[in-house]
Parts: structure tokens; C-alpha cells; sequence
């Protein structure tokens, strides 16, 4: 059992490790009676496997019966007063705090992630609850309990069969007085590790159901957060190694040491083994292209002197890549060779399917792996795997047994990016047979997924540069989606509260740009610039930027009778694009030819987005980059 400085390991539990939900689960066995309490902290480290609209791991009841309601329905647990006294869920974005039957959501900063230890802590004093995840607060709320939260039942891993948790836990502790943000950074980093005066993990525990127990080294725990992934692919050229390791969120890793070296054989043996298959010699991630003997990393183009092996290297101009042959040993090579490529991903990213009309947003998740007997795959948070069939792969629906769609291509045949699935069941008023684009994207939320699943900046997308190796930064660069049943000479309906049409509010500006005054004759000429403004709710904006110069729309199209001229930019910076209504606002220029609107940013060019899937304003469109936005028109005439 772990005690600060005394051993190492500690006890890990394992919850429903195939996804199937059922009534297991462990029993603080040891006479328990919380006393009266106004503070506690709660901390526990959870590594997921599966994930379900709410997965409970903990549960403090109080029960003045002695008996323990053994499968209380979702939702019940709180309508029964004293039966829920502490209850902790957790969903991808949030963890649900009860306490004391008073309920609420603390949203995550950042996803968790699937197979990866997290150390979760909250803490309840002086009225305020406050949530932290790997060490670090994500969210706080002021709690009115009307009562103190006592208990004397504590069962961890499930209340009740629907919302199961499953995966691993371990450390779970539960103290009576709000632990400092310093004392629960220690314990995420495990510079300290403490046992809960109320609730210890050392327990005793007695499980019930399926419940398995292993001996883990502590350390593991706390360094898998931080740590690399290692995947192997055999038969690669070097641009294809190179392109599809960054699309994996990662790089090809260039062993500069003999525990480099080993470190990475040892992480790819393990796959290896199993279909009797080796990985040697593999790419080193380095190349002299630009110039001939100046080796630099193809990560971050720094320079680097390899430790090159007897008589290499011996290609000159012919052999502008490396080969790893054995430690401390690389050779040069020809970039278009085929050759084993071993790809490290550090910090496990989440992947997300988009574009699929998936109604919950824990099944457009996926955790990339590569398991000893199935390959390399992705397996979803919760009801789906991406895995290889032949030379395809199948998005399959393990729970219902079904294929989803097929894909016979992909980067370098790896399924990332944006890609033409074939579906084989209906899908998005689409129906089996047809295809529809996907995207299987690693990129956070405020970075731009290219075709081939490499990350960009998100300002990067339709700023008029290339980017993206695939240069797909700027394809699909439409600034405006018109309804079809959009007419510039008639205004929005806006309706009122009632869903009455009310008045729209326009506002009229009127220049006078030029009199000349003709004495003789008593004549006057006068040049009248008239527009009008008003709110525009009709249109879809898409690729929106940040730098609102490039948000510049002016339609030759819609002449008849005026054009339609205007800029989108935002308001409130600079917080970042994200789904809310605070960054609607326009403006219109005052002269679409002149010299603050240089033609080059007019987009004339601008072709429509394939897809629908970047953008803003369709149902599947990328939640990072989706909003609700009103535009004010400017109609010249
Ligand atoms: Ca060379
Ligand atoms: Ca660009």
C-alpha cells in the first residue's frame, strides 16, 4: 500500500473493462460514519476506458437503515433526500458534483482523455466547491447546502448499472477540510501521497461484481500523463513517414543516444512480436535536401550531426534521408525507399470524427492505438472502433454489430483526415452506398485541421498564404453561404416575441459628395451616396478570420439595383473564435475599391467549401469554428 516515502506501488482497480455495464463495483468495508461535515476533499486518479452519458465512481450515501439500495435509477439518487450525500460522475468535458443532493456541472478545460491516468480532486469549504484536474483548478461554484453532508456507506466504480464507470482507479481518498491548491498539485504529482482520514484507498475494500485488482508503480501513474507514443508502420517512404507521423500528432523520432534507441525498439517490439514482423532498419526524422551534408530535423528544421554508422554517410546527392540501423548507427538513403517508420505521438491526443451527425459528443471520440494482436486502430470513447478490414477500414458500431462506413484510402492508407467514407447505413439524410466526407482530426479546438490531418493556427486558414503541406489551409475559402431563397431587394423578417412580424430597424445614411451650384440658371447638382443598415440574420458566414480585413465580401452579383458590401469581424478580442454570441458585428467600408480594400483580399476567387465541414453554420461543421452571427448589410445604390 502507498505511503509517502515507504513504497511505491499501489492498489488499481479495474472496472468493466469490455464496455459492458453492470453492478461492480467496491464497498468501503470499514465501519464508516462521517460525522457531520461543512468541508471534505474528494481525490481520486481514473484512467477511462469507456465512456456513457454520466459514468459514476463515486458514492457517499447515508442510508439510517443500514441497508444499502443496491441498483437505485439514474436520477433517483437525488430525489431521495440523506441517500446521496456525496456522488461524483464524469463525462468528457465535465464532472458532476453532488453534495449533500445539491447538483452541479464543473466543466473541464481541457477533455479527458481516454487510457490515460488523470488525477481528479474536489474540495468543499467555506461554501465553495472547486474542482481540479491533473493539479491544476478548472472550475469553482459557491454550494448552499441547507444541511451537512454525513454518510455511512461508500461505494466507488458505480451507483448504480447505467451509469457504470469503466476503466481504471486508483488513490481514492476523501478528507475532512478543503485541501489548498498547493497540497493538491502535490498529490496529482505525487510529491506526496497521503491517505483520506475519512475514506483511505488503503481501505479495506471488498469488491462485488467483476472487479479486478493489479499492483501498479506510482510513478507510472503520474508520468503517463506527460508521456510518448510510440506506433509502427512498415513500408513507407520517407514523405509518406514523415506525413503521416505529423498527421498522428507527432513526428519521426531521431535517436540521438543508445537509451533512445532502446527506449523506442522496446515500444514497438511489443506489436511487432506478435505477427513475427521487425522494424529494422526505420526512418530517422531528419533530411539534407535543402543542402547537401547540412542534416536538420524535418520537426523544426534545427540543424543536427547524426551519429552516423562506419562509412556513412556515402549518398551524396542521391541519399537526402536517414535510416536508423542499430543504436548510435544511421545511414543515408533514398527518401523514396521503403522502410519501416516508428511515429511518436507525446501527450495522447483526443481524435475526433466530424461531420457525422453524431447526436453525442463522447462518440466522435477516439483514442488511436496499437494493439499487440489488432494493428493500429482507433478505438471510440464509447460506441464505435476504426479498425482494418483487408486493405480497408471499417468505422464499426461494436454494440450493434454494425459497419458504419468504409474507407479504401486515407493518408498513406493510415484513415486520418478528411476523407470520402462510404457509408453502409444511413446517415445524415444520406442513405448506404453514398459518400460523405469525414474528418478524424487530433487538432485542438483553436487549430485548423488540414486534409491530411496535420494541425495549423487557426488564423492560418484562408489568410492567402499556404500553410498546410496539402495546401488545403486555402481551398474552400467562401466567405458567405446565401439561403436559396435569399433576395437582397427584400429585407429580413424579424419577428418579435410573439413570432409576429414586427418593423425592421434600418438605419439610413446619407452623403452628399459633390454640389456644383450653376448661377446663372438657377441649377443645383447634387450626388447623393444613400445606404442603408441592418441587422442581416439570413446569411451562413463561413472561414471566418480574426484579422477582419480578410472577412471582406463584396458580391458584383447581387447588383441589381445596389451591391452588397461588408466586412465580419468580431468583437470582444481577443478571446478566441468559440460558440457564443458576443463576436457578431460588421461594419461596412466605405469604399469597396478604394485603397483600404486592395482587390487581392476581395476573394472574388473564392471557391465553395466542398463540404460544409469547415466553417459556420451547418449542423456538422466543426464546433471550434461553428457560431451564431448577424451581419449588418451595406446596399449601395
Ligand atoms: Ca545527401
Ligand atoms: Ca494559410
Amino acid at each position: 500500500m502507498c505511503v509517502a516515502g515507504t513504497s511505491s506501488a499501489v492498489h488499481v482497480y479495474e472496472f468493466q473493462p469490455k464496455g459492458q455495464q453492470s453492478d461492480s463495483y467496491l464497498l468501503y468495508s470499514k465501519n464508516l460514519t462521517l460525522p457531520p461535515l461543512d468541508a471534505l476533499t474528494f481525490c481520486v486518479r481514473l484512467r477511462f476506458y469507456f465512456l456513457w452519458e454520466v459514468s459514476g465512481f463515486l458514492q457517499v450515501s447515508d442510508d439510517s437503515s443500514g441497508n444499502l439500495v443496491p441498483t437505485i435509477q439514474a436520477g433517483e439518487c437525488c430525489r431521495h433526500r440523506n441517500l446521496c450525500e456525496v456522488l461524483l460522475e464524469v463525462n468528457l468535458n465535465y464532472i458532476r458534483v453532488t453534495l449533500a443532493n445539491f447538483r452541479r456541472y464543473h466543466f473541464l478545460k481541457n477533455r479527458l482523455r481516454a487510457l490515460t491516468w488523470h488525477h481528479l480532486c474536489v474540495t468543499y469549504g467555506e461554501g465553495v466547491t472547486v474542482s481540479y484536474l491533473d493539479g491544476a483548478e478548472q472550475d469553482r461554484h459557491p454550494y448552499e447546502l441547507n444541511q451537512n453532508i454525513t454518510g455511512n456507506h461508500a461505494k466507488v466504480g458505480a451507483w448504480d448499472k447505467a451509469s457504470s464507470y469503466s476503466g481504471q482507479l486508483s488513490q481514492v481518498n476523501l478528507w475532512s477540510r478543503a485541501l489548498t491548491k498547493q497540497e493538491v498539485a502535490a498529490l496529482a504529482e505525487c510529491r506526496q501521497s497521503s491517505q483520506g482520514n475519512l475514506i483511505a484507498w488503503e481501505g479495506p475494500w471488498e469488491t462485488l461484481g467483476n472487479v479486478s485488482l493489479t499492483e501498479e508503480p506510482i510513478d507510472k501513474l503520474c508520468q503517463e500523463a506527460s508521456g510518448t507514443d510510440y506506433f509502427v508502420f512498415t513500408d513507407f517512404t520517407a514523405p509518406a513517414a514523415f506525413q503521416v507521423c505529423e498527421g498522428l500528432g507527432g513526428y519521426v523520432p531521431t535517436p540521438e543516444s543508445r537509451g533512445e534507441y532502446e527506449t523506442i525498439v522496446q515500444a514497438v517490439d511489443k506489436y511487432l512480436k506478435n505477427n513475427g514482423r521487425q522494424c529494422k532498419p526505420f526512418w530517422a526524422g531528419i533530411t539534407d535536401n535543402q543542402e547537401e551534408g547540412v542534416w536538420t530535423l524535418v520537426k523544426h528544421m534545427s540543424k543536427l550531426e547524426p551519429p552516423w554508422a562506419v562509412d556513412e554517410p556515402d549518398g551524396s546527392n542521391l541519399e537526402n534521408c536517414a535510416v536508423v540501423e542499430g543504436p548510435l548507427k544511421m545511414a543515408d538513403a533514398r527518401c523514396d525507399e521503403q522502410q519501416c517508420v516508428v511515429c511518436a505521438v507525446p501527450r495522447r491526443p483526443v481524435w475526433k470524427l466530424l461531420g457525422a451527425c453524431e447526436r453525442y459528443h463522447r462518440n466522435t471520440h477516439f483514442v488511436a492505438l496499437q494493439d499487440p494482436n489488432e494493428g493500429f486502430l482507433f478505438r471510440g470513447y464509447s460506441d464505435y472502433r476504426i479498425v482494418r478490414e483487408g486493405s480497408d477500414w471499417l468505422w464499426w458500431d461494436w454494440r450493434n454489430k454494425q459497419t458504419v462506413a468504409t474507407l479504401s484510402s486515407g493518408v498513406n492508407g493510415v484513415p486520418i483526415g478528411r476523407q470520402d467514407w462510404r457509408l453502409t447505413r444511413p446517415m445524415c439524410g444520406q442513405s448506404e452506398g453514398e459518400t460523405r466526407r469525414l474528418l478524424l482530426t487530433p487538432c485542438p479546438a483553436d487549430f485548423f485541421s488540414c486534409d491530411d490531418a496535420s494541425c495549423i493556427r487557426l488564423y492560418q486558414r484562408c489568410d492567402l498564404k499556404f500553410d498546410c503541406r496539402d495546401k488545403s489551409d486555402e481551398s474552400g475559402c467562401q466567405l458567405v453561404r446565401f439561403p436559396p431563397i435569399y433576395r437582397l431587394d427584400l429585407p429580413p423578417v424579424v419577428n418579435n416575441r410573439n413570432n409576429e412580424s414586427s418593423p425592421l430597424p434600418v438605419t439610413v445614411h446619407v452623403i452628399i459628395e459633390s454640389a456644383d451650384v450653376d448661377t446663372p440658371s438657377m441649377h443645383m447638382h447634387v450626388n447623393l451616396n444613400v445606404s442603408m443598415t441592418w441587422q442581416e440574420a439570413r446569411l451562413d458566414f463561413l472561414n471566418l478570420n480574426e484579422d477582419y480585413t480578410l472577412n471582406r465580401y463584396v458580391s458584383a452579383e447581387l447588383s441589381k439595383g445596389g451591391s452588397l458590401v461588408f466586412v465580419v469581424m468580431r468583437v470582444g478580442a481577443p478571446s478566441p473564435w468559440l460558440i457564443n454570441k458576443s463576436y457578431v458585428l460588421v461594419t461596412a467600408p466605405t469604399d469597396p475599391t478604394g485603397p483600404n480594400c486592395p482587390l487581392s483580399r476581395q476573394r472574388s476567387e473564392a471557391t465553395p467549401s466542398p463540404d460544409g465541414m469547415i466553417g459556420c453554420g451547418t449542423r456538422d461543421c466543426d464546433p471550434a469554428r461553428q457560431g451564431i452571427h448577424t451581419v449588418q448589410c451595406v446596399c449601395r445604390s
